[in-house]
């Protein structure tokens, strides 16, 4: 009996410590799209699971992203690097095809049904040597939260930050390009964004009543 109500009691505070992934395809692996590459005609399935010639295209819109400047969302698979998680990372200095610029945007919108604090990660590498060529501008709700601008060799590095808390709602979390605008530039890759639900009074105070009933019944059973 008392190993079964501490098991509950573990699970409720388990549920409680426990968060929701807001991102879908934050390692940039799923292929279920239709969608064709700008430059090499690729079908993102054909890249992300082998069956084109090809190892980089430029999409529009991909699962779970959009573009919103610039060419597009530039994938590669393993190309100039291995990817940090997984096999396809992105490069959001894009190769220009009909849009012309290559320094590109892209985003995805969350939505929270409750208040909830959020942390943001993401995984960064800049390609080349030059200073300001490799920058990677991160917004949330239209503010800056974080913006990488290293130069090559450097490694990949994980980029945290604690966004603190937000209301119920829809938000914009958008990456961009920044610097020189020539193809090259930062890589992004294992994007995550984490909501810590926000213990509500009520449920804290009835668990404190579970905790104080469990607590004398402890005693009572070990003084009889
Ligand atoms: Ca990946
Ligand atoms: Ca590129
Ligand atoms: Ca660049």
């Amino acid at each position: 009996m008392r190993k079964a109500i501490i098991a509950v009691l573990i699970s409720i505070f388990v549920a409680k410590a426990d968060f929701i992934e807001l991102i879908d395809n934050g390692s940039f692996e799923d292929a279920s799209s239709a969608s064709v590459g700008e430059i090499h005609g690729l079908k993102i399935s054909d890249l992300v699971n082998g069956g084109g010639n090809q190892s980089w295209d430029v999409y529009d819109v991909i699962p779970a992203w959009t573009t919103s400047a610039g060419e597009g969302i530039e994938l590669q698979k393993n190309t100039i690097v291995d990817a940090q998680n997984g096999n396809i990372y992105v490069e959001l200095d894009s190769h220009p095809g009909s849009n012309g610029i290559s320094n590109s945007t892209m985003f995805q919108s969350v939505s929270l049904t409750e208040e909830a604090s959020l942390q943001l990660s993401f995984w960064y590498k800049p390609r080349t040597a030059l200073a300001n060529d490799n920058g990677i501008k991160v917004t949330f709700d239209g503010v800056e939260i974080a913006h990488p601008n290293k130069k090559a060799p450097s490694a990949w590095e994980e980029v945290a930050v604690d966004l603190g808390l937000f209301g119920p709602g829809s938000y914009d979390l958008a990456f961009a390009a920044t610097g020189e605008d020539n193809t090259l530039g930062g890589f992004v890759d294992n994007v995550s964004l984490k909501a810590h639900a926000v213990a509500e009074p009520g449920s804290l105070s009835l668990m404190g009543i579970g905790l104080l009933f469990l607590a004398g019944w402890l005693r009572k059973r070990r003084n009889s």
